[in-house]
């Protein structure tokens, strides 16, 4: 068996985030680990569907999901999360909840490269301003200063990224 862990993945939109976690839960799966993916696709259309994306409601947003991240590990399961989470204040508020769980893989994919992939067009919306606060345009995106991982999808394949988490976990003695 294997305890519950948080993998919290931030990043800019279109930096991996979604992706790695989906690839690292299906290797997981593989192992026999109890996972689930939460992001933006689960959870903003549901649980946090009156938030915007306003400083104030994004903060409201990681609140929430690090509450329901924090149930997950009680539960034994290992819980990959993809959330832009730009402040780091909110990231260290999560952190210090689950506490030694708790895992930050910051997916560091340059902003000209997520704009170059734009693979929802929303870079270009936000350049001309039809999309208002859009993180790394108009609104701010804080690095992590101490994350557990690194990975540039501009750099690693998603195989890669998968293996460099793995490692990370099996180092941290999860798997
Ligand atoms: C950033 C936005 C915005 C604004 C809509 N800024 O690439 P996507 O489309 O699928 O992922 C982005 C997602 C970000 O939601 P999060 O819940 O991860 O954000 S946060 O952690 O900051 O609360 C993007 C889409 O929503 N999106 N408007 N203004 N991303």
């Amino acid at each position: 068996g294997h305890k519950g862990q948080v993998i919290w993945f931030t990043g800019l939109s279109g930096a991996g985030k979604s992706t790695i976690a989906h690839a690292v839960e299906e290797r997981l799966y593989e192992m026999g680990c109890r996972t689930y993916v939460l992001d933006g696709d689960n959870v903003r259309h549901g649980l946090c569907g009156d938030l915007s994306f306003s400083v104030e409601d994004r903060q409201e947003n990681i609140r929430r999901v690090g509450e329901i991240a924090k149930l997950f590990v009680d539960a034994g399961v290992i819980v990959l999360t993809a959330f832009i989470s730009p402040l780091r204040s909110d990231r260290e508020r999560v952190r210090e909840l689950v506490g030694e769980d708790f895992n930050e893989v910051y997916c560091a994919c340059p902003i000209s490269e997520c704009e170059r992939r734009d693979v929802k067009g929303m870079y270009q919306r936000a350049r001309r301003g039809e999309i208002k606060e859009f993180t790394g345009i108009s609104s701010p995106y804080e690095e992590p200063e101490n994350p557990e991982l690194t990975i540039d999808s501009s750099v690693l394949s998603v195989d890669d990224s998968v293996d460099a988490v793995l490692a990370l976990l099996m180092k941290r003695g999860v798997i």
